[in-house]
């Protein structure tokens, strides 16, 4: 067991400065209207320090230096721009725990997931997409003996890139790798929740990019976020957020008839048959694993398994095991390496949760454990906490239907496949799933059948660099991850090009 030091108190290798301004052009530029606000700590409920609050004005400041930087940019060889990935790669890494205490700090998750995944994987992404911007290739096709189509790859120019408050700074490199990778310059708008660890991480990589690659502007959704969504000067959009908010992105970016990438909510399904409990082995306990994971990271994941759905002639034996190992999940203070669900984000989201859990209670579904804010007491009373809950009820209840973007389950059971199915894909939602049996065919048939952009066979929460991500149905447009990725960053320039001397 490790405690991490507090932030700015002895022992600790983060200190945040008090006052935080846009990263702009390769330098820390104040905002136009000289307006600042606070960041909040999840973990203790108190401010740790104050960062610009961007308008339209600093966004027109950033699309100049990004409009300076991306003509160089896209010109420099896959090699060179590999080269720079794998430099800020190797960057992070080596300064991964200040740069996981100071994620920690910013939104509340435990230090052991900033530590082993959240940061690594960030690492991972810059490595994965240096290797795979060397790997592609144009193509070309031979028309006639004389008549050749080129087809080459081009960056767009510049992107603007608006990132959600769950996981910054991993959401923000699942954007930027694959922009920068393809050759664009970025301005990128974090969430005004966690504005802080993304610009502790320019800190520490931003002299390894050319000046006006990458710029951030932090700010509120309709004051910073709009401007850059909306802009003329922006050849793409890309966003994680709330469906709603989608919507009005999209919105915008159909004014200027710009692409628009979107990775949106979630209420995805973990679907347990009953061969899970034919033996008391290694398996049934990974699935029991994968049933708790509804906890990873607050709940708050798009991809959270909110809705577990267990085949009735096992549901007793099954819940009867997960109720006790959920209750044995260990809450606590995020910068200790022992604790396992942290602080919910911010306190808009603890209110959200702690309503759900009442809309819960209210429209009859049965607490099996939890139901309420966490006490953790000390120094963390204020934070933002809440008990790991799990619900019992059925598929049209709003918990079953709603996103809640916490540490909440709710669990309904099924008689058979197509009663699996049906419950399963009874959502406006087609982000994640999990499908958990010993009977391959059932596993892959559940797979295929239900209406999602991942589906997790016998794992979950796995977000690997190479394995694409995205959304069906109301969850979003496009796909993050893979390299696949890459298409939604580059253009098509064809050349069409005659060899013939006389030919037309
Ligand atoms: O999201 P928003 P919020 C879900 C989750 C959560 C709910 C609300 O259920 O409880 O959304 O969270 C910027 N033009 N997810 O309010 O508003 C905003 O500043 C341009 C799921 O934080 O979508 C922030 O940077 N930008 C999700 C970002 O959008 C705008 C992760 C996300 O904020 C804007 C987060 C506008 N008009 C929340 N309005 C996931 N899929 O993982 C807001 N923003």
């Amino acid at each position: 067991m490790t405690v991490y030091a507090a932030p700015g108190t002895p022992g600790s290798k983060v200190t945040f400065r008090s006052r935080y301004e846009h990263y702009i052009g390769g330098e820390w530029v104040a905002p136009k209207l000289g307006q600042y606000f606070e960041n909040v700590t999840p973990v203790t409920g108190k401010a740790f320090t104050e960062v610009g609050r961007g308008t339209a004005e600093d966004i027109e400041a950033a699309l100049d230096a990004a409009h300076a930087a991306a003509p160089a940019w896209g010109r420099t060889s896959p090699a060179e721009r590999a080269l720079v990935l794998n430099r800020i790669a190797d960057r992070i890494e080596e300064n991964l725990e200040q740069i996981a205490v100071a994620e920690t700090w910013d939104n509340g998750k435990p230090v052991r997931e900033t530590l082993n995944a959240d940061i690594p994987l960030a690492v991972d992404h810059f490595r994965y997409f240096a290797g795979a911007i060397r790997a592609q290739e144009g193509r070309l096709s031979q028309l006639d003996d004389d008549t050749t189509a080129y087809h080459f790859h081009e960056p767009l120019g510049v992107v603007g890139q608006i990132i959600p408050w769950n996981f910054p700074i991993l959401m923000a490199v699942w954007k930027l790798a694959p922009a920068l990778a393809a050759g664009n310059a970025v301005v990128l708008k974090p969430a005004e929740q966690t504005p802080a660890s993304i610009l502790v991480l320019f800190e520490i990589i931003g002299d390894l990019l050319p000046p006006g690659v990458v710029n951030i502007v932090n700010g509120f959704g309709l004051e910073a976020g709009k401007p850059l969504a909306s802009n003329k000067r922006i050849r793409k959009i890309a966003f994680t957020g709330e469906t709603t908010t989608g919507r009005l992105i999209s919105q915008y970016a159909s004014e200027n008839l710009i692409p628009v990438t979107l990775e949106l909510g979630g209420k995805s399904p973990n679907l347990f048959f009953e061969d899970v409990v034919a033996q008391d082995d290694a398996f049934y306990d990974k699935a029991q694993e994968g049933f708790t994971l509804f906890a990873f990271n607050q709940g708050e994941v798009c991809t959270c398994p909110s809705r577990a759905l267990i085949q009735e002639s096992i549901a007793d034996r099954f819940l009867g095991d997960v109720v006790p190992r959920t209750q044995a999940i260990i809450q606590g203070n995020p910068l200790d390496t022992d604790t396992q669900v942290g602080a919910q984000a911010s306190t808009d989201q603890l209110e959200k949760i702690l309503s759900y859990i009442d809309i819960g209670k209210q429209e009859g579904a049965e607490v099996l454990t939890g139901g309420g804010r966490a006490d953790i007491g000390g120094e963390f009373a204020d934070g933002f906490y809440v008990q790991p809950t799990i619900f019992r009820g059925h598929n049209r209840q709003r918990i079953f239907q709603e996103e809640i973007f916490g540490p909440v389950v709710a669990v309904t059971t099924f008689s058979d496949y197509d009663d699996a199915l049906s419950i399963a894909n009874d959502t406006l939602y087609g982000l994640g799933a999990g499908v958990w049996s010993r009977n391959g065919n059932v596993a892959y048939r559940a797979g295929r059948d239900i209406q999602a952009g991942r589906v997790w066979v016998n794992n979950y929460h796995a977000y690997p660099a190479h394995a694409a991500f995205g959304g069906y149905k109301s969850s979003g447009i496009g796909r993050e991850n893979h390299l696949m990725m890459l298409d939604h960053y580059q253009q098509t320039k064809n050349l069409l090009v005659s060899y013939s001397e006389n030919k037309l």
